[in-house]
């Protein structure tokens, strides 16, 4: 039982990765059975889903998989997506995608695979999806649109961000993959198209030096003033860090952008409860939203790796504050143990849902993407202690007997299941539980960075010597 295996973790390190590993055999095998080649199961139905993000493109369960499987060892099951990749992985859709959503998770799982096994196969195959992603640069400023058509290569916003704007998250999550990108093929065009994303934003002006979400691609200014490290800004902020740490620590300017950023939101985001917690309010125009998305929550984790190569009098501060925050993301998982897609601290809330519509759980990994950096980066062992306690829950509330299903309301005990086995809880959630169990020295921080769908990526060392020595490193 889980219970069993809990009281084990303190003499046996070897039961708790054992458990994640058998997790992600369900999941996987019940994908497998039910959804094979869809992009994600649905585990009540037993059927798949394509749905509308990847542009035709088909099988995101598998590609998010192939380093988990391969992580953990799982090769029969990393054969048969490897298998997948080369039979029927087909990239000539006529879709609509969405340039982030594929970028994440296609580009980011086809690099990572690559670079764990070396097949040239996810090589090709990523730097054929990478030509295809172009187009949607292709614009006044060169920030590119939201949604592209993988086979004519036309782009446009999404109809929902207002006045056709680009959203700061999505082109701010693209600088780690298509670096590597141009690492992997030899042409400059993906680092330059990363690169003038950049300088425009370094160009323009910054209200408090926050970035705020919204951003036409035609005239390149801000189209409203809501800044939100969750949803709509999150992944931004944390590929500036990963930037910096990505390129051996030499992209000074990532760095400066990043520390510069994480001071504006300090001085103008980060909020103490009357309960003492420390939490991350959004701004809107100046007014301040009380309320933290679960999405927030991966800046616990975030704001620790970048706590070193801080100015050395902040360096204890930052991590700190990332204790802080992963504290309060915890302090949201309850009673089920399970979290909120998103909580507030006002009218006496204290990192709890007060809107019926924000109780929801869809499997995600932000909290405890945090626990895992906050294991490696203290060995405290309050993190695996409550990772352990999300592992339960999961097996408790969210396993059901074809897969796991998010959860509709986290503050009730009698779960009402959505029937989705979300890609990224293959990709990321059941990947940082099997880190924060196993030993530091698998996927180590100093030679990998993730992308934001949890997918490593190599550091690319600056100096040859340093090079021979990754490029011998396999797991
Ligand atoms: C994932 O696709 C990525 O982590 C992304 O950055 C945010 N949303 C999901 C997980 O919640």
């Amino acid at each position: 039982t889980t219970e069993h295996t809990f009281s084990l973790m303190q003499s046996d390190r070897f039961v708790c990765p054992l458990f994640m590993l058998q997790m992600m055999k369900f999941a996987w095998d019940n994908y497998k059975r039910y959804a094979w080649g869809k992009n994600e199961l649905r585990p009540l139905t037993r059927n798949g889903h394509i749905g509308n993000m990847f542009g035709g493109l088909r099988g995101a369960s598998i590609i998010d998989s192939l380093d988990t499987l391969y992580v953990m060892g799982l090769m029969d099951e990393y054969n048969e997506a490897k298998e997948w990749v080369q039979t029927s992985l087909d990239l000539n859709s006529n879709g609509e995608a969405s340039l982030f959503e594929v970028n994440i998770r296609y580009v980011g799982g086809l690099l990572s695979a690559y670079y764990l096994t070396g097949e040239e196969l996810f090589k090709n195959k990523v730097v054929e999806l990478g030509e295809k992603l172009l187009p949607a640069f292709n614009t006044p400023t060169g920030i590119p649109r939201g949604v592209i058509n993988l086979g004519s290569g036309t782009s446009w916003s999404w109809g929902w961000a207002s006045a056709g704007s680009s959203i700061l998250a999505e082109f701010g999550t693209l600088h780690l993959e298509f670096v590597h990108l141009t690492q992997l093929s030899n042409n400059p065009i993906y680092t330059e198209k990363v690169m003038n994303i950049r300088k425009l934003l370094n160009k323009i002006e910054k209200p408090h030096g926050l970035y705020p979400n919204f951003l036409s691609p035609v005239s390149g200014n801000w189209v409203q003033h809501h800044v939100s490290i969750g949803g709509l800004g999150d992944s931004f902020y944390e590929y500036l860090i990963k930037s910096y740490l990505m390129s051996d620590k030499t992209d000074e300017d990532a760095k400066t952008t990043y520390y510069n950023a994480l001071e504006a939101i300090e001085a103008n985001l980060v909020q103490k409860s009357p309960g003492g917690l420390t939490y991350m309010a959004e701004w809107r125009g100046g007014i301040l939203d009380h309320k933290m998305g679960h999405l927030a929550c991966f800046s616990g984790g975030m704001i620790g790796i970048g706590a070193d190569d801080g100015a050395p009098e902040k360096r204890q501060h930052y991590l700190d504050l990332a204790a802080e925050i992963t504290h309060t993301c915890h302090e949201s998982y309850t009673p089920t143990k399970l979290g909120p897609e998103a909580f507030r601290f006002d009218s006496g809330a204290e990192a709890t849902a007060t809107r019926l519509s924000d109780r929801y759980y869809i499997l995600r990994p932000e909290v405890i993407e945090s626990y895992m950096y906050m294991w490696r980066l203290t060995h405290d062992p309050k993190y695996r202690e409550w990772g352990w306690e999300a592992v339960e829950a999961l097996e408790q509330h969210c396993r059901v007997d074809s897969g796991f299903s998010g959860i509709r309301d986290v503050y009730t005990t009698t779960v009402s299941h959505d029937n989705m086995q979300q890609s990224f809880f293959l990709s990321e959630t059941l990947k940082y539980l099997y880190l924060l169990f196993s030993d530091d020295d698998l996927l180590p921080l100093e030679d990998w960075v993730f992308n934001t769908e949890a997918h490593p990526l190599p550091i690319i060392r600056t100096n040859c010597l340093q090079n021979e020595a990754t490029q011998d490193k396999t797991l």
